[in-house]
Parts: structure tokens; C-alpha cells; sequence
């Protein structure tokens, strides 16, 4: 990890404390306390009680977009697996889409653009320091959720990614909850800024998901598991920035 993360992390921990001293009289009321344990739900709950959780992120015209959407992370996947539906112009990609729903499927690239689409340009923000307007275009998580039909237990969506991000095969891999995953917003992305979106973006499906930063918004999605929990997961912390100390809410 570099030395300008770890300054970010310790910036964002710093920050998580501030509101954690914020909110000490709300703290006082016992049943506050009680949902509230961790800094981690404190700032889900202080975003919460600051913003009604349909609310929708900043959408902007084309005058605004950034000359370049820059790539960040991975941009292009070490995995040949990956490599061979590149090659292919993903024509053999099939996204899963299973775990704690009634009907688990496999969407090919085609049948996920056949779907009602939905296109937005917002503003992305990532914790190294730097943003990006694009404009994109997917489909909704939701139309996908509204086919799968989620047991009532699930409460989490969790995305597995291609890239492999160390020696040991660690793949990149994020979650988000009902309530994000639900949203307008929460595309499965498979343009940017009117072009197919390129593999240095996360070809050939990222996720958008507007009101988070933006390690939250996989890139490369092979697979989808809607699950109950989260500590059986890898890290056990619900994201692989998160397995290394990020927060696992990024709400912005
Ligand atoms: N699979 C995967 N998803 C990822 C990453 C990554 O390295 N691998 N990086 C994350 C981070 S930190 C950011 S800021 C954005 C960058 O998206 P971009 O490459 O389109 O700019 O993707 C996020 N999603
Ligand atoms: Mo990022």
C-alpha cells in the first residue's frame, strides 16, 4: 500500500471519528446506541437520518462531462480466462446471478443490453483525490433483481470481479446493501460515454452505484450473489478494499 492510501485511510478513519464526537448526544439515547455500534453505522445511520436513502446522486448535462474518464485499478484484468472473452468481444460472457434468490440465472452481454436501459452522468469520486464526469449507460440492478426474485432473507448483492489483485489470485470483489441495490441509479454498466465501455473502465459490466465512492463500482463482473452475510467472504469485510481497512459504507 502507498504511502498517499495510507494517508488517505488515516484521513478517512480521522473523519469517521469527527462524526462519531457529532453525534454524541444522539449517542445518550440508549436504542441509538444500540443499532449504532460501530463507526462503520454510525455513518450509515448519520447518512440516514441526513438524507432519505431513495434520494438520488447529482445527475449532469454533457457540457459537464471531463474530457477523459480516466482508469484507475485494475485496467485490464491478469487472468486468462478474461483474456479469452476479450478476445471474443465477450461474446462468451455470461454474468451469474445466484444465492439467495428464486430463479438464478446467466445473462449474456446481449440479453443485458436488450433490457429497458437506463443512461446518467454523474460525478465519480474516488478516494486518491481525483474525479470524473461520465456519462453512462447499463441496466438497472433492479430489473435484474425483479427476474431473479430475492428470498426475503437476502440482504446484501455482492459482485465478483475477473482481476486477479495479488500473487495468491485475491480477486477484486464489493458488495452493496438492498437499499443501494434497489436504487435507480445502481446500473450494470456496459457503456461510457456512448462507446462500449472499455476494458481500462471494467468491460464488460461495471457497477454504478452514484452515491458511493468509488472503489465501490466493480469492474470486470463475472458473478452476482445476493446473501445474508457477509463475514464468510473472503476478507469477511464485504469488499476487498474494505478486507484491507476501508469503510464498507461510502456514501457520499
Ligand atoms: N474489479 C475492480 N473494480 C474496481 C477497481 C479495481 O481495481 N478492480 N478499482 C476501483 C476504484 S478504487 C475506482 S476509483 C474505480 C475506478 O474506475 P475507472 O477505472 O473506470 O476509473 O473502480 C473501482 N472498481
Ligand atoms: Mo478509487
Amino acid at each position: 500500500m502507498n504511502s498517499r492510501r495510507r494517508f488517505l485511510l488515516r484521513a478517512l478513519a480521522a473523519s469517521s471519528a469527527l462524526l462519531l464526537s457529532g453525534c454524541d448526544r444522539l449517542s445518550r439515547s440508549e436504542w441509538f446506541t444500540s443499532i449504532l455500534d460501530s463507526a462503520e453505522k454510525l455513518t450509515l445511520g448519520a447518512q440516514r437520518l441526513l438524507q432519505p436513502r431513495k434520494a438520488m446522486a447529482q445527475e449532469f448535462t454533457e457540457a459537464d462531462l471531463s474530457p477523459d474518464f480516466r482508469s484507475n485499478g485494475t485496467d485490464n484484468p491478469d487472468n486468462p480466462e478474461y483474456q479469452a472473452l476479450a478476445a471474443s468481444h465477450f461474446s462468451g460472457y455470461r454474468l451469474q446471478v445466484g444465492g439467495l434468490v428464486a430463479q438464478p440465472r446467466a445473462y449474456s452481454l446481449a440479453e443485458l443490453k436488450a433490457m429497458p436501459g437506463r443512461t446518467q452522468i454523474t460525478r465519480h469520486d474516488c478516494v486518491e483525490g481525483w474525479s470524473a464526469i461520465g456519462k453512462w449507460k447499463g441496466v438497472q440492478l433492479s430489473r435484474v433483481l425483479e427476474q431473479v426474485k430475492p428470498q426475503p432473507s437476502a440482504r446484501y448483492v455482492v459482485f465478483y470481479c475477473a482481476d486477479p489483485m495479488d500473487e495468491l489470485g485475491t480477486r477484486y470483489y464489493e458488495s452493496i446493501d438492498m437499499d443501494d441495490a434497489w436504487h435507480p441509479q445502481t446500473l450494470l454498466a456496459y457503456e461510457l460515454n456512448d462507446e462500449p465501455l472499455p476494458i481500462e473502465n471494467g468491460a464488460p459490466i461495471r457497477v454504478r452505484v452514484e452515491r458511493q465512492l468509488g472503489y465501490k463500482m466493480a469492474k470486470y463482473v463475472m458473478r452476482i450473489e445476493l446473501v445474508e452475510r457477509l463475514d464468510h467472504i473472503a476478507g469477511g469485510k464485504g469488499g476487498y478494499w474494505e478486507d484491507q481497512g476501508y469503510e464498507w459504507y461510502a456514501g457520499i
